[in-house]
């Protein structure tokens, strides 16, 4: 899929705010700074679009993005960020909940992890909580130029089985510096969001 033009649609913080469901969705997740922002500005070779901050924390609402007039992405917000009042963190877990388990639109999710660390439990339960609602979901493992290729190669063992990943999952290695995964990504949202109609 080549991308020809993509651009910010709207900010929400609830259903209200979501823009019309004529065009199918695929949404991001994952922890606060995993790279979910600079993913989807490499996705669509856009700096600058999704905004991006070495402060986790950066995305608090749910962002849209329509891309070539035929589907959206969508930057939820990270969880997992500690330095929020709790009040605010369930105020963000409602909204990202919500957002997934409501939207009809939404074919299907790409959950971020860190490539060099250990999935967290938050990271878990989203996992399984995607798998619980029938969410067709692809894990990514983010930030992959800074591991060598052999520490690649052990980190995704720990990967899989800390997620207990089918071994028909996927999980695609990306780097927002060099754009590795990149063409693995646009075919997975070519297939989630092309057989939509
Ligand atoms: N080396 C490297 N750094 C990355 C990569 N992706 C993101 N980063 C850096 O990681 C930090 C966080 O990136 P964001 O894209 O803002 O992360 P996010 O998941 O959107 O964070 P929140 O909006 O807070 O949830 C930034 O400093 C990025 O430059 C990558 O592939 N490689
Ligand atoms: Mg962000």
């Amino acid at each position: 899929m080549k991308i020809v033009t993509a651009e910010f649609v709207t900010s929400a913080v609830n259903p209200g705010g979501y823009p019309p469901e004529d065009l199918p969705e695929v949404a991001f997740v994952g922890r606060s700074n995993v790279g979910k922002s600079s993913l989807i500005n490499k996705l669509v070779n856009r700096r600058g679009l999704a905004k991006t901050s070495s402060t986790p924390g950066r995305t608090q609402l749910i962002n849209f993005f329509k891309v070539n007039n035929r589907f959206l992405l969508v930057d939820l917000p990270g969880y997992g960020f500690a330095k929020v009042p709790e009040t605010v963190r369930a105020k963000w877990g409602q909204m990202i909940e919500g957002y997934l388990k409501n939207r009809e639109s939404l074919k299907g999710v790409f959950q971020l992890v860190d490539c060099r660390h250990t999935p967290t439990v938050q990271d878990r339960q989203m996992y399984e909580w995607l798998l619980h609602y029938q969410v067709p979901t692809v894990v990514v493992a983010t930030k992959v130029d800074k591991l060598s290729n052999n520490q690649w190669a052990k980190q995704q063992a720990v990967i899989k089985k800390t997620l207990s990943l089918a071994p028909e999952h996927l999980l695609i290695a990306f780097s927002a510096e060099t754009g590795r995964g990149r063409d693995e990504l646009l075919q997975v949202i070519s297939h989630w969001v092309l057989t939509a109609d």
